[in-house]
């Protein structure tokens, strides 16, 4: 791959490997993508004697368990927190766009932050600021961000590391099927198996771990799909009342249905929740994009994957300014 903007991650990781003490955090609602490229710069600092932290939001989703993780991993109300990030001279930004996406107990430790900030993300209109801003939107995904690093500065990817990156490849191409899926994608994905990771072990682990609960919740979800536009907006609308005992853990990849139905050009999972946010996640085929609708929200994201959260959102309102919003 010889995007011009690949050659600076060897600058980037040429200063933050002066560090002594790295901090990394990604988005809130931890995904594929936030967790394995974490875990997988986690090791590479570590292999060159770093000490490096994790610091999140929200633990490791249960599908994600799987991927090798220790006590490097802090969550937000851990009693050392404030400590870690104090001594920390460097603090790793990974696969998010906007400060608000670290979350409500993190964004106050980074804005009080002093230290260097590197942002490794591939979401387009950063308002993040870092003195190295590594934002590549043309990646599959940050994982692949972090892997090219690694190849850039000769850095060895083991086993574990292997795994942790693909993972993330994996996830965010939909299982190489969304239109960041190309030659050189595939390429690095074959470079990460060969290097350890294996593509069943992952894909079982990480796609087959829906609950009971959570299969029988998308199938009343989608029994009740609202369809416009002539088919071509599928919405998945699951209420506050349905939701009760669940998380959005549990909702995990239901919004992929809705652009699996034929005719659908784009697609949403519209939730409710028991405090009044009301959640979207969008999607659209190559032909159409969704993310200006989530911009309308306050949201952000790609041009076929975005999404948003409403405060004490009228889900009706919503849902009618969506169809509204389409254009299709
Ligand atoms: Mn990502």
């Amino acid at each position: 791959m010889n995007h011009p903007v690949y050659g600076t991650l060897s600058l980037a990781w040429q200063a933050l490997s002066t560090a002594t003490s790295v901090l990394i955090s990604a988005h809130i609602d931890p995904d594929g993508d936030s967790i394995g490229s974490s875990l997988g710069l986690l090791h590479f600092l570590r292999s060159q004697g770093i000490q490096a932290h994790i610091v999140q939001e929200h633990p490791i989703p249960k599908n994600l368990q799987f991927l090798p993780h220790d006590s490097a991993f802090i969550q937000h109300d851990d009693p050392d927190i404030a400590h870690i990030v104090t001594t920390a001279d460097a603090w790793c930004i990974l696969d998010l766009n906007a400060p608000q996406r670290l979350g409500p107990h993190i964004l106050p430790l980074f804005e009080q932050y002093s230290g260097e900030v590197f942002l490794f993300d591939h979401h387009v209109n950063p308002i993040l600021k870092a003195q190295y801003s590594n934002v590549i939107i043309e990646s599959s995904s940050t994982c692949e961000i972090i892997a090219r690093m690694a190849l850039a500065a000769h850095l060895e990817i083991n086993t574990q590391a292997a795994e942790c990156l693909y993972t993330g490849i994996m996830t965010d191409t939909g299982g190489f099927r969304h239109s960041r899926t190309n030659a050189d994608v595939m390429r690095l994905a074959a470079t990460l198996i060969e290097s350890g990771a294996d593509p069943v072990k992952i894909y079982d682990k990480v796609m087959n771990a829906q609950s009971l609960a959570s299969m029988q919740l998308l199938g009343l979800a989608l029994s009740h799909l609202s369809i416009s536009h002539e088919g071509a907006l599928i919405l998945m609308i699951i209420r506050r009342e349905q939701l009760h005992g669940y998380s959005s853990e549990d909702l995990e990849g239901f919004v992929n249905y809705t652009l699996s139905i034929d005719g659908a050009k784009i697609g949403g999972l519209i939730t409710e929740w028991e405090d009044g946010t009301v959640k979207m996640s969008l999607r659209s085929k190559p032909t159409h994009e969704v993310r200006s609708i989530a911009e309308y929200f306050g949201g952000g994201g790609h041009m076929q994957a975005a999404g948003a959260r409403v405060r004490q959102g009228n889900l009706e309102e919503i849902v009618g300014k969506i169809q509204e919003l389409v254009k299709i």
